[in-house]
């Protein structure tokens, strides 16, 4: 059975151009109830731990230097379904590939700058949402 914790940073530059209170706005239009949320700014350490699956990957220094380079948004969310129906709210990696009224559509800027986090299954999201908050146990049923 699909669990029902997500969780989503909205990322730098997304945050700098104020765009956070329209991406709030869609993800609990969608259905989203927002159990945790912190503005908060990672090191390129942090970054780079968060990111530790993609080491290997030639974006990977750039994504964390970006992802250090100003303030973030992490939240976790709930609905039925939260990891699936997230990753269709936000649509593609890349925003030129992401359908129209996605969140990554409207407001990414480039493939690195794509507005928005969002966890690829279950058990990442437990282990996301516990990178930031450390208190998961008493909102995760
Ligand atoms: P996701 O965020 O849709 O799950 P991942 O493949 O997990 O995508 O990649 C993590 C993040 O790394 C992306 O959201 C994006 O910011 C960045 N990224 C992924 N692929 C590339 C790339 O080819 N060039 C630059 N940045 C990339
Ligand atoms: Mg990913």
């Amino acid at each position: 059975m699909s669990g029902n914790i997500t969780f989503t940073m909205i990322k730098p530059e997304a945050v700098s151009d104020g765009y956070s209170g329209a991406i709030t706005e869609k993800i609990e239009t969608a259905g989203f109830e927002i159990i945790a949320m912190k503005m908060t700014r990672l090191s390129n350490n942090r970054a780079g731990e968060f990111y530790m699956v993609h080491k290997d990957r030639p974006f990977y220094s750039s994504l964390c230097d970006y992802m250090s380079s100003g303030k973030i948004i992490a939240m976790v969310l709930k609905k039925d379904n939260a990891v699936e129906d997230y990753r269709t709210l936000i649509g593609a990696t890349d925003p030129e590939k992401a359908e129209e009224g996605t969140i990554r559509k409207l407001y990414a800027k480039s493939l690195q700058s794509n507005a928005v986090h969002g966890s690829d299954s279950d058990e990442n999201a437990k282990i996301e949402a516990g990178f930031f908050f450390s208190d998961l146990e008493l909102f995760i049923d």
